[in-house]
């Protein structure tokens, strides 16, 4: 029998026509990273037949060029999105500077095109994150006035899921007709669970309170499980869904944490708050931070409620 089901683009269009003075201009800068996933997806699954078909650098098969995963990424999102006609400034984690698309364009989008990299060789989740700001001149604005975030996951299936400030939906593409398909509607991160999520190789550089933190967790009469992928995209995802913790702290060798504030913490942690998480670095949310520059970093702990205000007395 015939079932209902909402796309993506059904989804972005009905969505902006409940605001007064839509445009369909923020419909179409979603579209343009939705194909730009797509296709990315498409080159992610065949990423495991580099080795057979030609390296990097080299050609493959079919005679055509091998590009690195993440390079193509990169130079998709800033052609597709520049094309989008919808573009002040793109920023992306693979590039030092921003690019001025149009001084006058609506929006300012920051990108991570491929994020995990020690996992794209071994065939495990990674992910595309985006983030959505009007353009009013300055580039560097606290993430709190984002308009949108989202991350796109390479997983077992690939997945979209977004948020323009009403919540936080989750599509699953579905191969056969190329569609992300509403899967995941208003997702809500559980308030307690007890996963915890951090690189626990880096033990003996955190800070003590840190190390309090983590010992505490592990004593509790049922102890914290580890879920530990490495990739933020597939980390968050699933604490987003089934709650948790996720920890990118700073370390002795990392004072200021591994993460970067526009391209990897500001849009996840706008999700979080969307979905009625919580983010903190340090004491305070990183979305209040005003980013001083495009590389900045950040320590960043975040996840269901509970977790961060227990995480909270501890330091
Ligand atoms: P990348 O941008 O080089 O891929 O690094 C970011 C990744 C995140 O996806 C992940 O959460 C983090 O690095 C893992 O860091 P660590 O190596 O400290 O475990
Ligand atoms: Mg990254």
């Amino acid at each position: 029998m015939y079932k209902h089901v909402t796309t993506l683009t059904e989804f972005v269009v009905a969505s902006e026509r409940k605001q007064k003075e839509a445009t369909g201009s923020f419909t179409l800068l979603l579209t343009h990273i939705e194909n730009a996933a797509k296709i990315i997806a498409s080159h992610v699954k065949r990423s495991g037949l580099a080795d057979i078909l030609g390296k990097t650098g080299t050609t493959n098969a079919y005679d055509e060029e091998v590009q690195k995963l993440d390079e193509f990424s990169d130079k998709l999102l800033f052609d597709m999105l520049s094309d989008s006609g919808q573009i002040g400034y793109l920023g992306s984690e693979e590039k030092e500077d921003v690019l001025c698309v149009n001084k006058k364009g609506k929006y300012n989008v920051f990108f991570d095109p491929l994020d995990g990299s020690s996992n794209i060789d071994v065939n495990i989740n990674i992910g595309t994150i985006f983030s959505i700001y009007h353009n009013d001149g300055d580039v560097l604005r606290e993430g709190r006035v984002q308009v949108g975030a989202g991350y796109v996951l390479y997983g077992p299936s690939v997945m979209f899921v977004y948020s323009s400030g009403a919540g936080v939906n989750g599509f699953t593409l579905d191969p056969s007709i190329g569609s992300f398909l509403l899967s995941h509607e208003n997702i809500i991160v559980p308030q307690n669970k007890n996963y915890y999520s951090i690189n626990d190789g880096n033990y003996e550089l955190f800070e003590n309170s840190m190390k309090e933190y983590l010992t505490s967790i592990k004593k509790e009469e049922k102890p914290y499980q580890s879920r530990y992928v490495g990739s933020m995209v597939a980390d968050v995802h699933r604490t987003l869904l089934k709650g948790g913790i996720f920890m990118n702290p700073s370390n002795k060798k990392r004072p200021d944490g591994k993460l970067r504030l526009l391209f990897e913490v500001n849009p996840f942690a706008y999700l979080m708050e969307q979905a009625g998480g919580s983010a903190v670095s340090g004491k305070i949310s990183p979305l209040d931070i005003k980013p001083q520059s495009l590389t900045q970093r950040t320590p960043i702990v975040m996840g269901s409620k509970n977790e961060v205000k227990k995480y909270l007395t501890f330091i």
